[in-house]
């Protein structure tokens, strides 16, 4: 970073300039910054969802990208990503205020072996966000910890979460242990993470993969007015 850059005033940069300023911060991993500009932008009305996903995940977008190429590793990566939870954190109240009525229950957790989590978090977040109660379980989850956690819970959807071709594959092995007991069509499975995709929900058994969080909140409503459908008519 050159010294120029230490005399930045966040809220003297117009909102676009503000947004790269945010890019630049979330990749640099300044929590404080990006929790400062978050303010900034809501002062400037922008919607929390708006904010989450144009500059924060835009940002993480960038970061990701470089990780990917070799320009940023694990050290830098986790600083971005603890700068993005800073900003995340104001956000999930505001998210979680839209007053919506009760939806359903979801269970979430990121899969064995595996311990991303920004993205399990910002389905949980939307999720709450559109009305839903979501039971987070946290990352490296066993087959048990989800199993365990929908039945007390007695949710309507698991969620499982991978970022990883290698543990990816896990989710079928909690999808296939559901079956075994009896109880997989109980529940509504949605799956997602960067690596999967539709063919790979379908061919471990999951009702949907979900692209991101939007698609995440859009399915499960969708599959609960189903649900509420069935039980009105039956
Ligand atoms: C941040 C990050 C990390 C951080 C994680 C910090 C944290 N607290 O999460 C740290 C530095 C710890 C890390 C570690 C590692 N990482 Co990493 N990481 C990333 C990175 C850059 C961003 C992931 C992210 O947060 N994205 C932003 C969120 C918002 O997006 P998302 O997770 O995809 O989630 C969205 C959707 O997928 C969907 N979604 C996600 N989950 C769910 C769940 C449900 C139920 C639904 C419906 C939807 C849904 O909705 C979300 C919101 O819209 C990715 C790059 C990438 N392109 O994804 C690599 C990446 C995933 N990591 C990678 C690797 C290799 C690793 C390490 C093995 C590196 C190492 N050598 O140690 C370790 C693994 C540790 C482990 N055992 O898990 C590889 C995976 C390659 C592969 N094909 O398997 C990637 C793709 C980078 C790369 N190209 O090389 N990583």
């Amino acid at each position: 970073m050159s010294d120029e850059e230490d005399d930045i005033i966040l809220s003297e940069l117009n909102d676009e300039e503000l947004v790269q300023q945010m890019f630049d911060d979330l990749y640099d991993g300044l929590k404080e910054e990006i929790e400062e500009a978050v303010n900034i932008l809501l002062e400037r009305k922008w919607e929390p969802y708006r904010i989450l996903t144009e500059a924060l995940v835009g940002g993480m977008t960038i970061v990701g990208a470089d990780f990917r190429d070799g320009i940023l590793f694990v050290p830098e990566v986790l600083l971005a990503a603890n700068a993005m939870k800073g900003g995340m954190f104001i956000l999930k109240p505001l998210l979680a205020e839209t007053g919506a009525p009760r939806m359903g229950k979801m269970v979430i957790g990121t899969v064995k072996g595996d311990i991303h989590d920004i993205g399990k978090n910002l389905v949980s977040m939307m999720m709450e966000g559109a009305g839903f109660e979501v039971v987070d379980l946290g990352i490296n989850n066993a087959v048990d910890a989800y199993i365990d956690a929908i039945k007390a819970e007695e949710a309507d959807i698991l969620g499982m979460s991978a970022l990883l071709t290698t543990t990816m594959p896990y989710m079928k092995v909690v999808i296939d242990t559901m079956v075994e007991m009896g109880i997989r069509d109980d529940y509504v499975v949605l799956v997602g993470g960067a690596p999967l995709n539709e063919e790979f929900g379908k061919a471990i058994g999951a009702d949907s993969y979900c692209r991101d969080a939007a698609v995440a909140v859009e399915t499960a409503k969708e599959y609960m007015a189903r649900k509420h459908n069935q039980l009105a008519a039956g």
